[in-house]
């Protein structure tokens, strides 16, 4: 530390910055601190959803904590809840029921969203991931992937998407864009799209590295050109649904 430094005797009239001073000049900008994520809202009916059976519009079975369990998962709506508090995935222990919002701009419970889509190995972490169909286009469909963290669910962040689709995983779509998500054989998630270029469709996709409930970017999207009926071949994570090559767990 470097108080006391500039202690001096001589009256304080010639203090011109940086002349004749000695030893290091004070740094006095310490590294910002990492900004905290937003809290959590609290969704005040989230117990009461929770209990309430009827509220549930889905349910799968498999073991997403990793203890090897069978655990039971479900999408409850309360469709007379505020924006943010309609819907929420449950994720039953045993006795213990675990929920988290699923809430997200621009999904319209109309349409019959969220949905329970599957469970897959996502994230690289013990237990099964949740995958929430969660945002519709017009023939786009984002879904959110949750996974277990400390007993709870919580999404699996996509490092670099932004909103109004950060943390979603787009797949589907028409001839005037494609979207797919898959894992490869190493456990590399790809997230991938095709938009139509002349006669053959420039395909760009983006690699991530899973981590304990986050992807990681590697590196620049990749690109190619292809032609409609090679897409499948070259790229396979579109020849089937989304995470259609993912471990069951
Ligand atoms: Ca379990």
């Amino acid at each position: 530390m470097i108080l006391g430094l500039t202690v001096s005797a001589c009256g304080g009239s010639d203090e011109s910055d940086g002349d004749g001073t000695q030893g290091p000049a004070p740094r006095s900008s310490p590294a910002p601190a990492p900004s905290p994520s937003p809290p959590e809202p609290e969704c005040v009916n989230e117990d009461e959803v929770a209990d309430d059976e009827s509220l549930r519009t889905g349910s799968l079975t498999g073991d997403v904590s990793g203890d090897g369990v069978e655990d039971q998962v479900h999408v409850a709506v309360d469709d007379s809840a505020d924006i943010g508090c309609r819907a929420f995935l449950l994720v039953a222990q045993g006795d213990e029921l675990a929920a988290v919002a699923l809430d997200v701009e621009g999904m319209d419970p109309a349409l019959g969203l969220p949905a329970l889509r599957q469970l897959t190995q996502v994230d690289g972490a013990e237990g099964a991931d949740v995958v929430v169909n969660l945002v519709a286009g017009a023939s786009t469909v984002f879904a959110g992937v949750y996974s277990m963290a400390g007993g709870e669910p919580a999404r699996v962040t996509i490092q670099g998407s932004e909103p109004p689709v950060r943390d979603l995983f787009p797949y589907g779509g028409g001839v005037g864009q494609l979207s797919a998500v898959d894992c490869t054989e190493a456990g590399t998630i790809l997230i991938s799209s095709a938009v139509p270029q002349g006669a053959r469709y420039l395909v760009t996709r983006n690699r991530y590295t899973p981590t304990s409930g986050a992807l990681l970017r590697e590196g620049q999207a990749s690109t190619g050109k292809v032609k409609f009926e090679a897409l499948p071949a070259r790229f396979p994570e579109f020849a089937g649904g989304p995470f259609g090559s993912c471990p069951a767990e």
